[in-house]
């Protein structure tokens, strides 16, 4: 536990989403609690600090009156104070689906093209900014750290600023950090910049993030100063100082290594492999993102049975995809490209007992996810860019024995840490793929533990609690040598 934990100071951790969804059910207001490793990493923190959660909670129709007293049960249920923010109709638009979604993510993963930069959207993202300021001065006060949560709230720090706050302040940014050359295509890149710069500490998930932003930075501030090297630094710009750190977040590994031994989940994958006797069984896990190279994995994957015969009737791909965003055209347009190719693919190669693509569109419980986990040998994860990829970490922590194989693309973050077990891909190169893919179905066995071995060492090792931990220590030591760089 590091010394915020211990000190008198509380946690106020602000994010677009609370970790609690109000929604209406059989005509019934009711709160449905968040779970996954954020929530569970934090919520210890927050009940020890009495501390406090902002963001939207995830409706904008419930009355004030009905959705106060939901989220003091919400509250009394969790430990920890949870402050909603609203949003109206023209804010999910503008905000959330716009700026947010169809300017900020396509850039930062590097697909410009994919952006739509309207003026209003930067409007509204100042101004919900704004609003998420307005409850985080009515919540806080003077030694609380706030830790702040991704792209959708970058600008928060710089209106808290304005509005005088005396409370330290932290941003940690979950998705890529894009190079000069695209940052720049941003019509807003400065004043974006700057207000980044308002943090006293800035947390990227790798060292590629972090060296991007610094590159930016140097541009509007040719007098930035960079002091210290290793997993935190501390930068100078004008009369602003301030830290930077890379972070990469982890899983509650001890969580998917214990849920996938539970007796449900090992019916459940024993089921899913017995409905596929004889094969070995590469499974994709995304939510509907084109970040995520669905399309692309489905190109190399038909290559694969294209130039390696010997494949048809040994594997099958699943390919789960989760339901997201599907309100904005460019998500309903991948959802379409994505069931075309899976047509198409499974008309060119299916035979009598054996179709090669099985897709599942739709969202799993734990207990199936952890089951598609464990039965399946190799994980197919190329994402064109990823912030992280929790996806390739649980599936390493879930993979009950040591015969299951990672291929995983070089843009996610992920590959920094798993590089020495996994099998990094180019997920533009469908040949180098398809060749991957017959590579981890010949791989031995000896050769598939060594590398599971090492890959579960990191993902153990740096989990979720060492990711809150080390954040929150960054934010207070007094020496910063003593933060290594965990991905190398
Ligand atoms: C962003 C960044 C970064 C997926 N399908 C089901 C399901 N999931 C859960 C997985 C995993 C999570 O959703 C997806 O996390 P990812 O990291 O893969 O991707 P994003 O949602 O894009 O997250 C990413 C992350 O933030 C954290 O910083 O790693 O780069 O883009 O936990 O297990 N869960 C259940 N059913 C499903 O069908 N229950």
């Amino acid at each position: 536990m590091n010394d915020m934990t211990q000190s008198g100071d509380r946690l106020v951790v602000v994010s677009n989403r609370l970790p609690v969804v109000v929604k209406q059910v059989d005509g019934q207001w009711t709160f449905i609690p968040g779970s996954g490793g954020l929530v569970s990493a934090l919520a210890p923190v927050l009940r020890n600090r009495g501390g406090i959660w902002i963001g939207w909670p995830g409706t904008s129709d419930a009355d004030p009156a009905t959705l106060s007293g939901l989220l003091r049960e919400a509250t009394r249920h969790s430990g920890y104070s949870l402050k909603p923010v609203a949003l109206d109709q023209r804010d999910k638009e503008d905000f959330y689906y716009g700026f947010a979604n169809e300017v900020i993510w396509p850039l930062f993963h590097d697909l410009q093209s994919h952006c739509n930069f309207a003026p209003r959207y930067w409007d509204a993202y100042n101004r919900v900014n704004r609003r998420f300021a307005d409850v985080i001065m009515q919540n806080t006060r003077p030694g609380d750290f706030i830790w702040i949560h991704d792209y959708h709230l970058m600008s928060v720090g710089q209106e808290l600023r304005a509005q005088g706050i005396a409370a330290r302040m932290g941003f940690f940014l979950h998705i890529p950090f894009p190079p000069l050359d695209i940052y720049m295509k941003l019509p807003w890149r400065f004043p974006l910049l700057r207000a980044l710069l308002e943090y006293d500490l800035l947390g990227f998930q790798t060292l590629r993030d972090r060296r991007n932003f610094l590159q930016c930075v140097r541009l509007i501030a040719p007098d930035l100063s960079v002091s210290g090297k290793g997993q935190v630094i501390t930068i100078r710009v004008g009369n602003r100082e301030l830290r930077v750190g890379t972070f990469p977040i982890g899983i509650d590994y001890q969580e998917f290594a214990r849920g996938s031994k539970a007796e449900a989940v090992v019916r459940k994958a024993r089921e899913l492999h017995e409905d596929l006797p004889g094969r070995q069984v590469l499974l994709g896990v995304d939510r509907l993102d084109y970040t995520k190279g669905i399309c692309h994995r489905f190109e190399a994957f038909r290559n694969a049975l294209q130039r390696f015969p010997e494949l048809h009737h040994r594997t099958t791909l699943i390919q789960v995809v989760v339901p997201s965003r599907e309100d904005i055209p460019k998500y309903n347009a991948l959802k379409m490209e994505m069931e075309r190719l899976v047509g198409e693919i499974n008309g060119q190669f299916t035979q009598s007992g054996w179709v090669p693509i099985h897709y599942i569109f739709r969202s799993l419980s734990r207990t199936e996810l952890l089951a598609y986990y464990r039965a399946c040998e190799i994980a197919l994860i190329t994402p064109l860019k990823d912030g992280m990829n929790l996806v390739a970490k649980e599936f390493c922590a879930a993979t009950p024995e040591n015969n299951s194989v990672l291929i995983l693309s070089e843009f996610a973050g992920a590959a920094a840490q798993l590089q020495k077990g996994a099998l990094l891909v180019n997920p533009y190169n469908v040949e180098e793929v398809a060749e991957t893919i017959q590579r981890a179905i010949i791989m031995g066995p000896g050769e598939r533990r060594a590398r599971m071995h090492k890959l579960k060492r990191f993902v153990r090792e740096y989990d979720i609690f060492w990711w809150v931990d080390s954040f929150l220590r960054a934010a207070i030591a007094k020496d910063l040598s003593n933060f290594p760089v965990p991905e190398e």
